[in-house]
């Protein structure tokens, strides 16, 4: 593993060091950077700078679902520049922003119907806690405080999204920073009862009753909200047991909790429907966006709110600001340009059931590596599947940076993180290029032991 750097590199890069990548392995990328320089995208493959052709198996990191440089979002953004490229986000409007707010609504669920813009996911879930706390001091509970959010969850890197977030990794640096109040379901994933699961795991459901004892410990009148993943991405295809995200939301609706999902990857697509919510039949309060909703191409996020949400909100003086929190891009014309053309994309090409048809396949070409050497769990929901390895002992990780390694060398670009290999491809995949991926991950994980 200690190839040099490869000439082809040296030239597009003399200096990788300035950079300070994110979630990434600095010193070991900077050291080992061949085929991890990525120089093109067409598509559902990427170009290293070294020529080499990649599928991309998670879809840039699960936002590319259209695929790369589709013409129809490049013409999109191009026209959109020329036209009107920055409106200022604050007292001013741009009617392409209003009109992606109508359009988002009328995709989600009935009764949520408007439409906050952030620039990610992180901010997407910042937003929406904020919004909690705004919508219960509007109405007179302000000591509804207290968020519950659950192990394993990732929602994104604000300190409102560690602190609800269950990745320790990420939080264990930030102890005195973190919000105070936050508690955390515990998470559903539970090999003894449900490895190998295709699709919805039968057993779980009854962790969903942890809320009802964290609402007695603490009282659901000091609670805000409780805020989940429908499906867990970050933490490897966690998916809902069958009637799980139901009691969530019998508890929360009980108790005057505010449900909100975080559907950053979830959402547009991934679930083969417009929502996870749609997909699971749960409805929440607020849902979390961001990713898919413009093909990933421009930074674009979200929260997208119940009616009574909003007009809590509304009160005081018409002329007085509302709600004291934006950003500089919120609704940047550009994104929002890539979002009408990904939103016509996905309806007029029929994405969602075409994501529902490659469920299958996806589901069996990733299951048929079940019994491979140190396999210890496979899962998959929609287009999104993961495979758990057998740690090799004492080196947790690099069990799965091998198998990295070696899908690069066969043509393959999956997602690691611990010993868990993840796959999302693109909604423009094809059944061949699914069961090419699942063969290559084979032959990876069988010369990488
Ligand atoms: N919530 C959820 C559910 C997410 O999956 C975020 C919030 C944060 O979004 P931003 O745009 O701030 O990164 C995410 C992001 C992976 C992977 O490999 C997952 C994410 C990001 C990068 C990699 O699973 N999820
Ligand atoms: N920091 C400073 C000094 C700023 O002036 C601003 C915005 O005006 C921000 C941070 C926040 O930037 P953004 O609105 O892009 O989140």
């Amino acid at each position: 593993m200690n190839e040099p750097v490869t000439k082809g590199m040296t030239e597009v890069a003399a200096n990788l060091d300035p950079y300070w990548m994110p979630f990434s392995h600095n010193r070991y990328f900077k050291r080992h950077p061949a085929r991890r320089l990525l120089a093109r995208a067409e598509g559902a493959y990427y170009w290293t700078v070294e020529g080499d052709r990649l599928f991309d198996c998670l879809s840039g990191l699960w936002c590319v679902g259209l695929g790369h440089a589709h013409p129809r979002i490049g013409a999109a953004l191009k026209r959109q520049f020329e036209t009107i490229d920055y409106s200022p986000a604050f007292q001013m409007g741009y009617p392409g922003t209003f009109r992606l707010a109508e359009r988002i609504a009328a995709l989600a669920p009935a009764g949520l119907d408007h439409v906050f813009f952030v620039n990610s996911g992180s901010e997407s879930v910042d937003t929406a806690l904020k919004i909690a706390l705004g919508y219960h001091r509007m109405k007179g509970e302000a000591a509804r405080t207290r968020f519950i959010g659950r192990e394993r969850g990732y929602h994104g890197v604000g300190f409102g999204g560690i602190s609800v977030g269950g990745m320790v990794a990420n939080r264990k640096l930030f102890p005195s920073a973190q919000l105070v109040g936050v508690d955390h379901l515990p998470h559903t994933h539970n090999p003894a009862e449900m490895a190998f699961s295709r699709g919805m795991p039968r057993w779980g459901a009854h962790l969903a009753d942890e809320l009802s004892r964290l609402v007695a410990l603490h009282d659901a009148s000091t609670i805000a909200a409780v805020i989940v993943e429908p499906m867990q991405g970050s933490a490897g295809v966690i998916v809902p047991p069958v009637g799980y995200l139901q009691k969530l939301r019998e508890i929360c609706t009980k108790h005057g909790i505010l449900l909100v999902f975080d559907e950053v990857i979830t959402g547009f697509g991934r679930m083969g429907a417009a929502f996870g919510a749609e997909r699971f039949g749960v409805v929440p309060d607020m849902i979390t966006f961001a990713k898919n909703v413009n093909n990933g191409v421009v930074p674009l996020g979200g929260v997208i709110v119940r009616k009574e949400i909003y007009e809590a909100f509304m009160t005081g003086p018409e002329h007085s600001v509302e709600f004291f929190h934006g950003y500089t891009y919120s609704g940047h014309p550009m994104a929002v340009a890539a979002a009408h053309a990904t939103l016509d994309l996905l309806e007029e090409e029929g994405v969602f059931a075409r994501v529902r048809a490659l469920e299958p396949v996806l589901e069996d070409a990733m299951h048929s590596l079940k019994g491979e050497p140190g396999v210890l769990d496979i899962r998959n929901c929609g287009l999104a599947a993961a495979i758990d390895l057998e740690p090799i002992a004492g080196e947790p990780g690099l069990r799965a940076i091998r198998v990295f390694e070696q899908s690069l060398a066969l043509g393959q670009l999956p997602r690691f993180t611990g010993d868990t290999i993840a796959v999302g491809p693109p909604f423009v995949s094809t059944a061949a290029e699914i069961a090419k991926m699942a063969d290559d991950l084979r032959t990876a994980i069988r010369t990488s032991r």
